[in-house]
């Protein structure tokens, strides 16, 4: 079992590492961006998935310097890359209530010269579940200056549709057990449809999460999604393995 003290040990050592999964535009197939999705090599226990480790983060009140650390990261690590290349970070609903919130996210740019426009948040529904007030004021504040905010997750919690009234999302992510059976003529590829419909009217670019397949994807894009992200593409891959492949594409 992970204790807080270890999650403690692990943030002083910097035992943590970012990897990062391509976002691919599906006009010319071209890879516009990555996500950062964040794991702890640990020294008995090899790397650790977030899975295990943020909702214990999230309890503690560590994920504040562990967030801090990883957006801090993420811009050092985009800042590096072509200029066309956006970076993605995950952002806990403890994180982005944080009173020091958006300024830890100015300061990452900042510091890192990675421009406004490079970087996207992505947010679940969950966040937006209380103290929706002030925390609609930070986003509103954050996208003023050039940052995209994304919904992560999308149509897995309740109340979306009136979230996507309440806050103008740049992009909404949409769960990928909505792909699970969208080649199998099943319900999925209806509902998939439905929200990449629902964003062309809003204005929202839409992503698919979670393809694995040929089969997937060619449907995926016969519905009209602007995005896609799977590991049909590419698994997370480390930012060293990400940093060699574009310098090998310039
Ligand atoms: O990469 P993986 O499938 O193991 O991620 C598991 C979960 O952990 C996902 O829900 C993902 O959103 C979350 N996660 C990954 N990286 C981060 C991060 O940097 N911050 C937060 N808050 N969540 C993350
Ligand atoms: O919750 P969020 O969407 O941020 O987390 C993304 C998670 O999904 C990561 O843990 C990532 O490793 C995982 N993931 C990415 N692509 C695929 C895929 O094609 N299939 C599956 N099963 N998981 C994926
Ligand atoms: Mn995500
Ligand atoms: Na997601």
């Amino acid at each position: 079992i992970i204790l807080e003290r270890d999650l403690r040990d692990a943030l002083a050592t910097k035992a943590f590492e970012l990897h990062y999964q391509p976002l691919v535009e599906l006009g010319g197939d071209q890879v516009n961006g990555f996500e950062a999705l964040v794991r702890w090599r640990h020294p008995e226990q090899g790397l650790i998935s977030p899975a295990t480790f943020i909702p214990i983060a999230e309890e503690t009140g560590l994920i504040v310097p562990l967030g801090d650390w990883i957006l801090d990261q993420a811009c050092r690590d985009a800042a590096s890359w072509p200029s066309h290349i956006s970076v993605a970070v995950n952002v806990s609903a403890v994180q982005l209530r944080h009173r020091t919130f958006a300024q830890t996210v100015l300061v990452a740019l900042a510091s890192s010269g990675l421009k406004p426009e490079r970087l996207e948040l992505e947010i679940t529904e969950s966040v937006l579940l209380d103290d929706t007030e002030s925390i609609l004021e930070t986003l509103h504040l954050l996208r003023r200056t050039g940052i995209r905010i994304a919904m992560d997750d999308f149509g897995t919690g309740y109340s979306s549709l009136s979230y996507l009234r309440r806050f103008p999302f740049d992009k909404i992510k949409i769960d990928q057990s909505f792909v699970r059976n969208a080649d199998s003529a099943a319900d999925g590829a209806a509902i998939i449809r439905a929200l990449v419909g629902l964003g062309a009217s809003l204005g929202i670019t839409t992503l698919v999460e979670g393809i694995e397949t040929e089969a997937q994807l060619a449907a995926v894009r016969a519905e009209g999604a602007q995005q896609v992200q799977g590991f049909l593409f590419s698994a997370p891959k480390p930012a060293a393995e990400i940093a060699r492949m574009l310098a090998g594409h310039e």
